[in-house]
């Protein structure tokens, strides 16, 4: 029987190590201007953790005639918000990172406990780099190969498996309902970083990641 270890903390990206979701309203902002679909602030909330194609639909919704676009058209404006996207996040530096994810990184490096990013964005490893927080993370997955998406396990697994730890021995850390749900269908425990009525399933919500210390994580994984 395996004994039950914390041996990996695998995180997700945007709203827990750094808060790239402004930068998406910003993208999506001026395609939706463009488009003259009414677009703000509490749309924008449903696209968190949410992949890409998947939030131009939400989006879409707004249009007054449904169904307007083609396949063929809707990859080429997701393509565009995309671009506007990738020039607004060549500004994010160190400074970006969440309160208290440094320390944390460093602190769970230390301890020889593996971390791992699984996030639906395929700019992850851009926003990692524009961090300059790689070293602190043994993997970054790619979620242009994952098949299924949050709230599907996949993405959490394909972490686990690439720096060779049990589900069972990972801690989760997510700011979206769908990323909860992930987690807990991957096998692992869940901390979620928000509102305890939107992550319901979390084993553990903080209201934010300045309160996210390795001592937490080790109580919570009991
Ligand atoms: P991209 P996460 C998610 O990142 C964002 O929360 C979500 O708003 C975005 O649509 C999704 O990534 C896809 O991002 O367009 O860059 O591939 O929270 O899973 O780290
Ligand atoms: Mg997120």
């Amino acid at each position: 029987m395996i004994q039950k270890k914390l041996e990996a903390v695998i995180f997700d990206l945007d709203g827990v190590i750094t808060d790239s979701a402004e930068f998406h309203f910003m993208a999506w902002k001026k395609l939706a201007d463009k488009l003259g679909i009414y677009f703000d602030r509490e749309i924008n909330e449903r696209l968190k953790g949410v992949p890409r194609m998947d939030s131009l639909n939400i989006i879409l919704e707004r249009d007054s005639i449904p169904d307007r676009y083609s396949q063929e058209e809707k990859e080429a404006l997701a393509n565009e918000k995309n671009d506007d996207y990738v020039d607004l996040i060549k500004t994010i530096t160190p400074n970006d990172l969440l309160p208290g994810i440094s320390n944390l990184l460093h602190d769970l490096q230390n301890r020889k406990i593996k971390t791992a990013i699984a996030s639906a964005s395929k700019n992850a490893s851009m926003i990692v780099e524009r961090l300059q927080a790689g070293h602190l993370f043994d993997f970054v997955a790619d979620a242009g190969a994952i098949k299924n998406q949050k709230p599907a396990p996949d993405v959490f697994l394909v972490s686990a498996e690439n720096i060779s730890v049990p589900p069972e021995n990972c801690v989760g850390v997510e700011d979206a309902a769908a990323g909860i749900i992930a987690i807990k269908a991957a096998g692992m425990v869940a901390v979620g970083i928000g509102d305890k009525n939107i992550l319901k399933g979390a084993d553990l919500v903080l209201p934010d990641t300045a309160a996210l210390t390795y001592e937490v994580i080790q109580e919570v994984f009991g």
